[in-house]
């Protein structure tokens, strides 16, 4: 049979399920990754499950998040992650060493593998050829304690590229097209796989751009094939040996079909409040901009900071705005320190900033208030950038530097000729960073700070529930709007009991001590509730504070996985007769709910006052039963008892 990249990779996988687009598979993950903010709880989670050493071939564990430390709380979670990483066969890069996906990518991709990872720009591997999916820390934890990782399996989308990209048009414009088609929620449950002649003109961090911001569509993962250009890319690396070809066979068929010819594309730019408010560069030209930053996960790479540099070449930024810039990795930092990319950066005005999320989670770099802020990276929800009423535009570092340049927006293609860049023949491959784990185990102290709390309980799934609608929502509320980010919150997150009292602050400050009150309750949520992040706190804090329901018209994936993970009933409005029904303060119930859990219903009644609205519960088997135990680690546990 032919089969398509994402079919060849989960064929090889597969652990137990069918191939059929919507039914659940396990699959074998070879990779798991981490980052700070996520991975403190997955590895108290590991933890929990008694495992000596992990059992993935290959775990690391990122530290590129929390990097403020304007107290002891970030710098005792580094701690803990370096000596965990120590004991437990764990690849720990230190601070400094880069973002995860960006090293991830340079040092440890390899075409054909499968990863799943705490953060849900994890498909940016997919520039290199593998399946990269971003999970809850808790699906994390679970794989490296051995388990298979389970999924849907996804729809696969055939994008085919065609043309080449014009002078000043880029990667980043690619990814917004593809969400200015089919908006935020356009991906949910399908692979985005690359191929087409447009694909030979694209170098592996510029697709490897396109798959991460695939995750703002909502889509399980992206992935482009392992090509010539990837070989080139791992000879670069100075890891031949990890390349290996893989291609969709010539008659591959897709569930799907799009097709983007390069050669048409113009410079775009997401509008503030979503990344798919995208439009072109003419349509918001001119408009002042007090801050710009090129930086995250999505555009710092190499061939990123090298465009910049060069169209900053003998010029200085204008004075009235504030330019950052935050090389992806210490890879790429080395490197244009010893090219002398980095000196036309800071003559040209740039602040360089350390090689971290920074402003990308808000932690720094926020604009000043009611600004515009031009930004190189993949979301802009309102307040993420620390600033409430900030005006985040999304957009390809090449309108980013001719923003700073001009101090409005501006379309780059006036910048005059493109600048050419040239690629070493091979990078600083020095991974000393990387602290490979002990040999003796044993011997090793895991070290935990104050701040570090013990795992909250989840209790098995009661008879009946019943309680308050402690809020409800419109649509489109992502995780940074259930559980925010910010130099204030994000030191909390390895304390739960801390954490939670910040549960929807920007949007109803009163609500956790309202769910304490009314020990617990239920949400209601409108469309693609949950979408961006895959942080699980978005989940662990609402139960930490008795939420035991979330009843929404649509989810986002990773966020209903995490919650199933912690015990949480995703249910979703058969109809909008339901919402439009429910008010905030009343009294629901669902009678009889587990027993209707335990018989395989996928239709759960749900009583408002003197009447009943039926919702949908779409989980598989061993989800319910994760349900009924109480959350994964329960389950998980009680299967290995
Ligand atoms: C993000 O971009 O929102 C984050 C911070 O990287 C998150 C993870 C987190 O909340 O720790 C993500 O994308 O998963
Ligand atoms: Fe970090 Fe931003 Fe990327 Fe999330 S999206 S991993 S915060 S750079």
């Amino acid at each position: 049979m032919s089969m398509n990249i994402t079919q060849k990779i989960i064929s090889s996988h597969l652990v137990e399920g069918e191939m059929v687009a919507g039914e659940e598979i396990a699959i074998k993950i070879d990779q798991t990754l981490t980052q700070d903010a996520t991975g403190t709880m997955a590895y108290l989670q590991f933890e929990a499950l008694d495992i000596p050493r992990v059992k993935v071939p290959l775990a690391v564990s990122y530290v590129d998040h929390n990097m403020l430390q304007a107290g002891f709380e970030n710098a005792d979670d580094h701690r803990f992650l370096q000596t965990f990483a120590y004991k437990y066969g764990i690849q720990y890069s230190k601070p400094g060493n880069g973002i995860c996906h960006q090293v991830n990518l340079e040092r440890f991709s390899k075409p054909g593998n499968t990863m799943i990872g705490s953060d849900s720009h994890t498909p940016t591997g997919g520039g290199a050829g593998m399946l990269a999916i971003g999970v809850g820390g808790l699906d994390v934890a679970v794989v490296m304690g051995g388990s298979p990782f389970y999924v849907k399996m996804p729809e696969v989308v055939g994008v085919k590229l065609t043309g080449k990209l014009k002078p000043w048009v880029s990667a980043k414009d690619v990814i917004l097209e593809i969400l200015r088609r089919l908006t935020v929620k356009g991906g949910v449950g399908k692979v985005f796989e690359y191929y087409g002649p447009g694909i030979d003109t694209l170098s592996v961090p510029e697709r490897a751009t396109i798959t991460n911001m695939g995750a703002e569509l909502g889509a399980t993962s992206s992935l482009f094939p392992s090509d010539d250009i990837t070989r080139h890319f791992f000879e670069m690396q100075g890891r031949p040996d990890d390349w290996k070809s893989l291609t969709a066979d010539v008659d591959a068929e897709y569930d799907g079909h799009i097709e983007i010819n390069l050669t048409e594309l113009e410079p775009m730019l997401a509008k503030p409040g979503s990344p798919d408010a995208v439009v072109k560069v003419s349509e918001v030209e001119g408009t002042p901009v007090e801050q710009v930053i090129i930086g995250s996960c999505t555009n710092s790479s190499y061939k990123d900071l090298m465009t910049v540099a060069e169209a900053l070449k003998g010029k200085k930024v204008n004075p009235d705005l504030s330019f950052h810039i935050t090389p992806g990795s210490r890879q790429v930092l080395e490197t244009i320190i010893r090219n002398g990319a980095l000196a036309d950066m800071v003559s040209a005005g740039a602040r360089i900033m350390e090689t971290t999320c920074d402003g990308c989670i808000g932690l720094g770099s926020s604009p000043p208030s009611n600004s515009v802020s031009i930004r190189s990276f993949n979301r802009n929800w309102a307040g993420r950038s620390g600033t409430m009423d900030d005006s985040v535009y999304l957009a390809s570092p090449e309108i980013c530097v001719a923003a700073a340049l001009t101090g409005k927006i501006t379309d780059p293609r006036k910048l005059g000729d493109y600048p050419e860049v040239v690629w070493p023949d091979t990078f600083v491959a020095d991974d000393s960073m990387v602290i490979s784990p002990s040999n003796e185990p044993g011997s090793v102290e895991v070290i935990l700070g104050p701040n570090i709390k013990t795992l909250p309980k989840a209790e098995p799934l009661s008879f009946d529930l019943e309680g308050k609608v402690l809020i409800k929502l419109g649509d489109g509320i992502s995780t940074d709007g259930i559980m925010p980010a910010g130099p204030k919150i994000l030191p909390l997150r390895s304390n739960i009991p801390a954490i939670s009292e910040f549960v929807f602050s920007q949007i109803d400050p009163d609500f956790p001590a309202r769910a304490k009150e009314n020990q617990g309750g239920f949400i209601v949520g409108g469309e693609n509730y949950g979408q961006g992040s895959s942080r699980e706190h978005a989940a662990l804090a609402p139960m930490y504070l008795g939420v035991k329901a979330v009843i929404t018209k649509s989810f986002a994936r990773i966020h209903k996985a995490n919650l199933v993970n912690f015990g949480i009933l995703p249910l979703e409005f058969a109809d909008s007769a339901g919402y439009d029904a429910v008010e905030q303060g009343d009294t629901i119930k669902f009678s009889g709910v587990r027993e209707l859990i335990k018989e395989g219903a996928n239709s759960i009644p749900v009583q408002v006052g003197l009447d009943t609205f039926e919702c949908t519960l779409d989980i598989s088997d061993r989800q319910r039963d994760i349900i009924l135990a109480g959350g994964l680690l329960n389950y998980t546990k009680l299967k290995h008892s």
